[in-house]
């Protein structure tokens, strides 16, 4: 993929964000019977992503279940702006729903940025699925949401993070020097410096030209978007070190879901709760996929699918003081959730 194309297709028109404030959320109608509605979820993913499928799902069942009177419109990542803008826009009310992923988050609810954390959460996804919906976790975000004016409906898992690089990666000294870009949430910057690289934030549309003008030399996420973004053209190597999976918070303008009559927000309470499920086997099944399609279009690609115990061990180690600077970020706040995914984890872990 070219330069160009990669700016064209993500050159982000805030022009549109701009219209939606101006044509608001109701349809008008001078007929007296109820308006029909629009609700606008804003994504952080290109079409045919994890949080595109998680999209259109919610939107077949919630224009299903409301029997037409309330229609989704799904807008891209490229339409509305990077991750903070859509943010924001969501704050505004100028969208109604969005995916907001912790790696964007951390300035707005520092505590989110637990789950940026490495070697937290457990190796399997099953248990962290299971994390992200209990229900002490989920209280606790409830209300540091709420404080920013967001309504958290809930969080998935997109699969494994995984390291895109130009040279084998298997101890932390590996990462000296290395520029590599992350998300950002500050915390990020923490995680990569505690193994000795160079991190550099940026939006998630400028880092194919950034790869490809040598202005980073890696970037870490899951295979699907590492597929569909392209970054596998300009990578020699993709290592996966199970450290954290990628997760984002689905979420919705407070004001806008305080606002709903009680039987709409049970039915989208619902909903939210069907498609999180159909998302936990869409994205591992798209994840797999995607790995066999980067290794047909890109055959010398160079593939670590496992690092040895003693390897994960190394970067364990290097990453535990990374939870004080968590901590120092989030506070006492920050210190409990530490404390309650911690435990969730081990609960889990042991059912
Ligand atoms: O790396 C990023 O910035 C983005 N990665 C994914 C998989 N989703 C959204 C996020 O902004």
């Amino acid at each position: 993929m070219s330069i160009r194309s990669v700016t064209a297709r993500f050159r982000l028109p805030c022009l549109a964000g701009l219209l939606l404030c101006i044509v608001g959320c109701k349809d008008s109608s001078d007929s007296g019977a109820p308006s029909p509605q629009t609700w606008r979820f804003a994504i952080e993913e290109v079409q045919g992503s994890i949080q595109d499928q998680y999209a259109q799902r919610f939107k077949e069942l919630i224009e299903e279940r409301s029997d037409g009177a309330i229609t989704v419109t799904v807008y891209p990542y490229g339409t509305l702006g990077t991750s903070d803008e859509i943010t924001e826009q969501l704050r505004a009310g100028t969208v109604q729903f969005a995916m907001a992923s912790p790696g964007h988050l951390g300035t707005l609810i520092p505590e989110v940025q637990v789950f940026l954390l490495h070697f937290l959460l457990s190796e399997d996804e099953a248990v962290n699925k299971a994390v992200l919906a209990d229900d002490a976790v989920l209280t606790r975000f409830d209300e540091l949401y709420a404080q920013k004016d967001l309504k958290l409906l809930g969080f998935i898992q997109e699969g494994w993070m995984v390291w895109t690089t130009q040279q084998p990666i298997r101890s932390p000294g590996d990462f000296d020097g290395l520029k590599m870009r992350v998300m950002t949430s500050p915390l990020l910057l923490a995680a990569y410096e505690a193994y000795g690289a160079s991190p550099v934030a940026m939006p998630y549309s400028e880092v194919y030209s950034g790869l490809q003008l040598k202005m980073i030399d890696g970037q870490v996420n899951p295979v699907f978007a590492i597929e569909e973004m392209s970054f596998y053209e300009v990578s020699k190597w993709m290592i996966f070190p199970n450290h954290a999976p990628f997760i984002a918070s689905v979420v919705s303008n407070d004001e806008f879901y305080r606002g709903l009559p009680a039987e709409t927000q049970a039915m989208l309470d619902e909903v939210i709760a069907e498609v999180d499920d159909f998302i936990f086997e869409v994205q591992r099944t798209v994840n797999r996929e995607r790995l066999n399609t980067i290794r047909e279009r890109k055959p010398d690609i160079n593939v670590i699918d496992e690092l040895t115990a003693e390897e994960r061990e190394a970067f364990r180690a290097a990453s535990l003081g990374v939870r004080d600077q968590f901590i120092e970020m989030a506070g006492g706040s920050g210190e409990e959730i530490l404390q309650l995914i911690t435990e969730a984890v081990q609960k889990y872990e042991g059912e």
